[in-house]
Formats: structure tokens, C-alpha cells, sequence
């Protein structure tokens, strides 16, 4: 592990945060970290001191920093023609979305740009769907959502959130959501039974709500339900999707085919953003032209990228490395719990999408505070809700980069 001890050059971070505060929107709290370089799960700040990334940009990066395939695919096509607008067609796209709809089994793919844009599109196509073929009165179209949902930042998305940090002085909201307790499938059931439902969006997976993973066979028995009673089931796999748990997508493990699917983040591999959302004909058509769209969405840039991505995904089997390799990591954190009971409370996760919780210490010092003693011991995380800490490293993480990630955990935590 390349550590440089701190230099002169420490004012270079300080000297750069303090830009950001100057003319940045202070819509974050990053800890303070500024990083310069990456490559696989490395990263590298302005100091030349070395991270492991176990956070992958909140699962972008899922095929490691600058994958050089990636890269190579980015360059190439930017060479060429980065955007022309839907308005005409292009050499990329057609090619990018047959690799979609063949890879994930749909009949369609229409692509836009940030995960909250596919999110939008999805309840636009839910309740389009919902009017045309259900038959639902004009307007009265009801969504089912889950408690503690994160599914992105606008307005419209925020209407349907459950936590306060993300709706406070936002409002007024979009109307025709109806809230249920997630992972709770007699609930569901009651919900499903108000025929203005088109459509039931969730993650298989709740991400930001700590990695709350529902019992075996919720994801089965919702989808049945949703099925039973003529309503969508729309799984958000932008952060569970593309390998992160341990197969190409989280419904997998339960065999759920979703009727719309939302990718999005490690599409790219993290390289920009390109989002999509799939679904049969029967739904996807009921979208007509000049209905939908976005100025970058489908750009012949974001398409190369993808595809290359999603090649890598495959060529590299990342899923079973992640699968592999989670199972490692929650061992590893199940025998520092065991030592260290008073600090970690408990581990949950599946494939590389993996939390421990930390008990507040006496002092006050909480699981931000164990993230800064990470970070200054060369590993970046990040928590979430106050005591949970998220660990989400690139899937192409090795054994043995795995083994020395976990002994500069556990050397924190024994130490905390
Ligand atoms: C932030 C959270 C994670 C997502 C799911 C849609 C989106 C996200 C399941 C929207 C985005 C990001 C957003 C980013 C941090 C990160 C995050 F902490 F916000 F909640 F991962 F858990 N569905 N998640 O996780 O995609 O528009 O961002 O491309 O807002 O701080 P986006």
C-alpha cells in the first residue's frame, strides 16, 4: 500500500476544499479527501497517498477506476460523434439497445442520462400504461412505493420520499403515491387491491436506507401479487443491478423478471452518466413519438460507453467475483464483530453490497468518526443514517486486495 508520509503539499487539499466551499453549492458533506487519480479499486489524492475505494461512487464504478476497455471505448467514439439528438437516428444506438433488451430479456430499451431521469420515465410509463391498457380513469392512476425509499433528487421523486432530509421545504409534492412498509408482503397485498394501482416501484435492495435486505422471497411474492392484480412491478437496480450483489441483476436471485427495469450508475462504469429503462412492447409502445425524450439521452458516446461496460461486466464474470468475494468480506466482518461486539452491532449485505452498523461509543464518537480513522488509514467509505457504514467496492476487487482492505478495518475498529 502506497502511503506518502504528509508534505507541504497537505495545504494542496486544504487549498482545494477550500475552492469548493468558496463557489460550490454546500449540498454535501464529503469527507475531507481530495482525490486526483483512480485505477481499479485504487485511488490516489492531490497527495499522492493511496485509498481503497469502498464506496465505487455509490456503485458507479462497479468495474473498477478508468477501465482502460472503457476508456479506450470513451476516446475512441469522442474522436468521432459525441451527440446528435434523437432528431436523427445514429451508427451507436440501435446496436446498444439490442445489447439491452437481449442481455436482460426485454423488448425494448429507451435510454436517458441520470438514474433519477430513468426513475421519472418509469412512473411516466407506469401511468401511461396504467391509462391506455388498465383502463384507469384520467389522473386518478395510483404508484405503490416503499418506506424509506430512495430513488432519486427531484421533485417528482421527492413526492413519493419518506424521509425528511429529502423532502423538507421542497414541496408542494406530485399527488398519486401511496406508501407501504417495505419487505411487508400482506401489506402490499392490501395496497394492490385499489384498482387506480398501475404500478409498485422498489429496490430489491434499499440502498441508502442502510442495505436493508428483505426476507427471501419478498421480491417473488410481490412481483405474484403485482402480477395477480394487473399491476407493474418496477424494480429500481440502479445501485443493486449490474453485478453489485452477486448476480447480473438482484432480482435474479429470486427470479423475478420485472415488468419495467431501471438501470443506471455502473451502466457507464462510472465514466458518465447514461441511464435506461426496459419493459415489454406491450408497455414501452404506449410511449408515442414527442411524448418522451431528453437531448442527451441514446447520445452515441453514452452508447459505446455502455456497451463497453456491460461487455466488461461479462468478459470479467464480475457478478460471481462479487458474490465470491462479499461472502469473504462478511466472514471477515462477522469475526470482527465477534471481537469487537461494542463497536459492530451487526453485518448485512449480499455480493459487494455490504454494511456493519456501529454502537455510538461513549464518547459520542459515531460511524462518521470511524470513516475518518478509515480514511486516514487508506480506505474511503462513507455513512449513511448516522451509524451505518456502506461498503461497496468495485467488483473487480481480488482476494488478496480484499484480505488487506479488511485488515485495515479491522485495525480501526480494534483500535476504536
Ligand atoms: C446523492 C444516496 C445511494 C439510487 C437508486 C435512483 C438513484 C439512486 C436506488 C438516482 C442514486 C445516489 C445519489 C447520490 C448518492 C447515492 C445514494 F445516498 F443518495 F441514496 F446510492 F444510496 N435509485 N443514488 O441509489 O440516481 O439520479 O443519482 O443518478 O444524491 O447523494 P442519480
Amino acid at each position: 500500500m502506497l502511503t506518502a508520509a504528509p508534505t507541504q503539499t497537505d495545504a494542496r487539499s486544504a487549498q482545494l476544499m477550500a475552492l469548493e466551499d468558496q463557489y460550490g453549492a454546500h449540498n454535501y458533506h464529503p469527507l475531507p479527501v481530495v482525490l486526483s487519480r483512480g485505477e481499479g479499486v485504487h485511488l490516489w489524492d492531490v497527495e499522492d497517498k493511496h485509498y481503497f475505494d469502498f464506496l465505487s461512487a455509490y456503485s458507479a464504478v462497479n468495474q473498477g477506476h478508468c477501465h482502460p476497455r472503457i476508456i479506450g471505448a470513451l476516446t475512441e467514439q469522442a474522436r468521432r460523434l459525441t451527440l446528435t439528438s434523437r432528431a436523427f437516428f445514429n451508427d451507436q444506438l440501435g446496436a446498444a439497445e439490442k445489447q439491452l433488451c437481449e442481455l436482460f430479456g426485454y423488448d425494448k430499451a429507451l435510454l436517458m442520462n441520470s438514474g433519477a431521469e430513468a426513475v421519472e420515465t418509469a412512473l411516466k410509463l407506469a401511468r401511461k400504461w396504467g391509462y391506455q391498457e388498465k383502463g384507469i380513469a384520467p389522473n386518478q392512476a395510483r404508484i405503490l412505493v416503499a418506506e424509506h425509499n430512495f430513488h432519486g433528487r427531484t421533485t417528482g421523486i421527492i413526492s413519493f420520499s419518506t424521509d425528511g432530509e429529502s423532502t423538507g421545504g421542497f414541496g408542494p409534492f406530485v399527488p398519486g403515491y401511496q406508501v407501504v412498509p417495505y419487505n411487508d408482503v400482506e401489506a402490499l397485498e392490501a395496497a394492490l387491491a385499489d384498482p387506480h394501482v398501475c404500478g409498485f416501484l422498489v429496490e430489491p435492495i434499499q440502498g441508502e436506507a442502510g442495505v436493508m435486505v428483505p426476507a427471501v422471497g419478498y421480491l417473488a411474492q410481490a412481483a405474484a401479487l403485482c402480477r395477480a392484480h394487473n399491476v407493474l412491478f418496477m424494480a429500481d437496480e440502479i445501485q443493486t443491478g449490474l453485478g453489485r450483489t452477486g448476480k447480473l441483476l438482484c432480482c435474479d436471485h429470486e427470479a423475478v423478471h420485472a415488468d419495467i427495469l431501471i438501470l443506471g450508475k455502473a451502466l457507464s462504469g462510472g465514466v458518465l452518466p447514461v441511464s435506461a429503462v426496459l419493459a415489454a412492447d406491450r408497455i414501452m409502445l404506449t410511449i408515442q413519438p414527442g411524448q418522451h425524450g431528453s437531448t442527451f439521452g441514446g447520445n452515441p458516446l453514452a452508447c459505446a460507453v455502455m456497451r463497453a461496460a456491460l461487455d466488461v461486466l461479462a468478459d470479467e464474470n464480475l457478478a460471481a467475483n462479487a458474490a465470491r468475494l462479499g461472502e469473504l468480506f462478511r466472514q471477515r466482518m462477522r469475526q470482527l464483530q465477534a471481537q469487537r461486539p461494542d463497536v459492530v452491532t451487526l453485518v448485512r449485505g449480499k455480493g459487494l453490497l455490504n454494511a456493519i452498523i456501529i454502537a455510538p461509543a461513549a464518547d459520542g464518537r459515531t460511524a462518521w468518526d470511524v470513516c475518518v480513522s478509515l480514511m486516514e488509514a487508506g480506505l474511503l467509505a462513507k455513512p449513511t443514517h448516522g451509524d451505518i457504514i456502506r461498503f461497496a467496492p468495485p467488483l473487480v476487487i481480488t482476494e488478496e486486495q480484499m484480505h488487506e482492505a479488511c485488515d485495515v478495518i479491522v485495525g480501526v475498529v480494534m483500535a476504536f
